[in-house]
């Protein structure tokens, strides 16, 4: 865990201050390269000009005129009983949703009453860069969607209508432990102009017959996972926040020890480029990944976020189709990290900086309390195109300072009310799943092969089960990325996973807890630990760079009662 400039950044040219950062950085160290010229385009002028060429936004972007927005919450249409016949839904209700049970036949551990929300998906327009209006899909018409809050063991039954003209849509709650019906299965359709009822039971897996508490979810989001289309529905707008809150963590935020609302702020993070007539760009033959040249912060273009001198909580989400982040504050100051994707740490732990892919969440507070006037959130990961950041997982390039992508505008006079969290603050218990309990080891290589993607040299094939797991039992996968250059962030869904090892060693400082998302550098190679609790599938697990998923680096794994098994045609379909 230690700075070291890398040879990247000796060698290149340009006048750029790039450094290289190992496991979690120690922000705000600067070193100039030796050879640094003031004449030149530094690495970040340079790479706009390969990059963006004719794909650069062609408006004037302000910046940091706009304030931050946060979405609105999601408001059930009604609580206890069904304002709708669920049976009458064109593409159906999970069966979970009548029987309320699980593998086994055991009871899901529900313990409120169900809320039911109508959704609907449709085209609208978001004012993103100001005076400019960008055509886009919603849920609810709004980029980004509504924000759900819902409790643990509180069922929602989301009522999804697809009014897009054309688009299949298929919508999954990432990070949700949720029936195969109502996962965002690539192909179990909204098909234009249809209904789906999800059911999100909201509940954690049994564990030894009582609820796992320590996988109980905090941060999640919704986004459309449509076969093939995923990376054009994420640029027109199809993701939003979806919290949940169990006993544990009303009572941290009643005792004062977490920031509550307002001063606890969900921000997705995208980048975007636009057209001249203010459309988003996007080439769908563009399979590397795709990158914009504007960040865009819940929906507005390099917003200002005014605060008060105290502690804020900020639930950062990567929602970029390819781009990777690491975010620093332009103090250097650390963020007191709460969490890491949909869940919080045992304790709070310090990050100078947050490495997150697409898809990954940072749940972290920070304290303003001593801040200047202005704080500015920066990316400092330096990277040119679809294949990733440059350099590998631990050794990174990175230029300080970055690209400052959101303002704090910090006012009046150090609050004593504040939040009492800080480093070491015990937050919840977590047991490490045990390394003995694993009785199948499955590998996956991820390869760039054949113009696409593949993994273990297969295409994604959406009616082969390449896993089934037994259900109920613990699994060590070995994650490989053999193709030089790429990066691919690999997601899995239904559970979480530990990642015991990562390139030989302990995950970085932020990833020892539960993730959903494991990032795989070039030749890196992971080993992770996942049970496969309380639903049969098929779900998938895949590259969360959108254009990589729908190029078909994805796999299908059904947890069955028969397994483990390998290759077996997937028999419960839910279209
Ligand atoms: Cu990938």
């Amino acid at each position: 865990m230690r700075d070291k400039l890398s040879r990247r950044s000796l060698i290149a040219s340009g006048a750029g201050v790039a450094i290289s950062l190992g496991g979690f950085a120690a922000a705000g160290r600067r070193r100039k390269r030796s050879k640094a010229s003031g004449t030149k385009k530094s690495r970040r002028q340079r790479n706009r000009d390969i990059k963006f060429g004719d794909k650069g936004t062609p408006l004037p972007v302000g910046r940091f005129v706009q304030p931050l927005v946060v979405p609105p919450v999601k408001k059930p249409l009604s609580v206890g009983s069904p304002p709708f016949d669920v049976s009458a839904s064109e593409h159906g209700i999970a069966p979970e949703y009548f029987t309320r049970r699980g593998q086994d036949n055991i009871p899901l551990p529900l313990h409120f009453p169900d809320k039911y929300y109508q959704l609907q998906i449709r085209k609208g327009f978001a004012e993103i860069i100001r005076g400019v209006q960008t055509p886009i899909v919603g849920y609810d018409g709004r980029y980004p969607g509504p924000t759900f809050k819902t409790r643990l063991g509180e069922p929602a039954i989301v009522r999804t209508q697809n009014q897009h003209p054309y688009f299949p849509l298929s919508t999954h709650l990432h990070g949700g432990h949720t029936p195969a019906h109502s996962d965002g299965f690539p192909n179990f359709y909204i098909l234009p102009g249809n209904t789906r009822d999800y059911f999100y039971p909201n509940c954690v897996p049994l564990l030894n017959g009582v609820e796992d508490l320590s996988t109980s979810p905090s941060t999640l989001w919704y986004h459309d996972h449509a076969m093939d289309i995923a990376a054009e529905t994420n640029i027109l707008g199809l993701s939003g926040f979806y919290l949940v809150y169990d006993q544990l963590e009303l009572d941290l935020i009643a005792r004062n020890v977490l920031p509550q609302e307002p001063l606890d702020l969900p921000v997705v993070i995208q980048d975007r480029s636009f057209n001249s007539d203010g459309s988003f760009f996007f080439d769908p033959l563009d399979h590397n990944g795709s990158l914009g040249d504007i960040y865009v912060l819940n929906g507005k273009a390099f917003p200002v976020c005014k605060v008060k001198r105290g502690k804020y909580r900020f639930r950062f989400l990567n929602g970029c189709n390819a781009r990777h982040l690491e975010l620093r504050l332009s103090t250097s100051q650390p963020f007191i990290g709460v969490g890491t994707d949909g869940h919080m740490y045992d304790r709070a732990t310090l990050r100078n900086t947050l490495l997150m892919s697409p898809a990954k969440r940072a749940d972290v507070v920070i304290d303003f309390s001593d801040a200047p006037d202005e704080v500015y959130l920066e990316n400092i990961l330096v990277q040119e195109d679809g294949r990733g950041p440059k350099g590998k997982l631990f050794d990174r390039d990175v230029e300080v300072p970055g690209e400052k992508i959101l303002k704090f505008s910090v006012e009046g006079r150090a609050d004593r009310r504040s939040a009492t969290i800080q480093d070491g603050t015990p937050l919840r218990p977590f047991t490490p799943i045990d390394p003995s309990e694993v009785t199948t080891t499955r590998q996956f290589d991820f390869e760039r092969r054949k113009g696409a993607w593949q993994i273990n040299h297969q295409f994604f094939d959406e009616n082969l089960a390449n896993a089934c797991p037994r259900l109920g039992s613990t699994e060590k996968w070995i994650l490989k990325n053999g193709s030089g250059g790429w990066w691919h962030p690999i997601h899995v869904h239904l559970e979480s996973h530990q990642i015991q090892s990562i390139d030989g060693r302990r995950p970085m400082i932020g990833e020892r807890c539960l993730v959903d998302t494991t990032m795989l550098g070039p030749n890196s190679e992971a080993e992770i630990l996942v049970r496969f609790r309380t639903f049969e599938g098929p779900f998938v697990f895949h590259c969360h760079t959108l254009e990589h998923e729908d190029m078909r680096m994805m796999f299908v794994v059904d947890p069955r009662r028969d397994g483990p098994l390998t290759n077996q045609t997937i028999d419960r379909t839910f279209f």
